[in-house]
């Protein structure tokens, strides 16, 4: 390693393993990381970080935004990753927000982008309804439900990582 950069803290210990005030750095550099990072458009739950564009897009667009950054449209997989989602939406308060899933593959069967079946899902009462048949998509509300939208439609883009 550079002995001289800032933040240094020692060699490896005998094992070769980094050493403990080595580790000590790490921890203290990634949980700074972490607080720049959700302040104030972004969310941390598990492993899970959701970061708000802070612009409105169609859901092609949005997908291509997210990809490009590294990351994806959000799948809430849980009640937890939902909330803290729906939290995120609520602060940026510029209307519903794209998630991931599409019924493209057969309609009324939502799939995430890899083509697996939900695990988790927080209709609101009487969707998904596929209005005039054409809502391929799926959008979060500030209550933190879903609804099914048309995909052309512009909505916040938050992306997962
Ligand atoms: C109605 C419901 C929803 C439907 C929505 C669409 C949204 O909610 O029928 O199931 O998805 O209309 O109009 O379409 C676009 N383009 O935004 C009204 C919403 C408050
Ligand atoms: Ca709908």
């Amino acid at each position: 390693g550079d002995r001289g950069a800032p933040g240094y803290r020692g060699a490896k210990g005998e094992s070769g393993l980094p050493g403990k005030e080595q580790v000590e750095h790490l921890q203290r550099a990634y949980l700074q990381c972490k607080k720049v990072e959700i302040f104030p458009n972004g969310r941390g739950v598990g492993q899970k970080v959701f970061k708000s564009a802070g612009f409105l897009q169609s859901s092609y667009e949005a997908r291509q935004v997210c990809t490009q950054a590294g990351g994806q449209l959000p799948s809430p997989r849980s009640a937890a990753e939902n909330q803290a989602l729906q939290q995120l939406v609520h602060f940026e308060n510029k209307g519903a927000a794209f998630l991931s899933m599409t019924d493209f593959w057969k309609e009324g069967w939502f799939t995430y982008p890899g083509g697996a079946f939900l695990v988790y899902s927080n209709w609101a009462p009487g969707e998904p309804n596929d209005d005039s048949g054409r809502e391929d998509c799926v959008e979060i509300m500030a209550n933190g439900k879903w609804n099914d939208v048309p995909c052309g439609a512009n909505r916040l883009v938050i992306c997962e990582f």
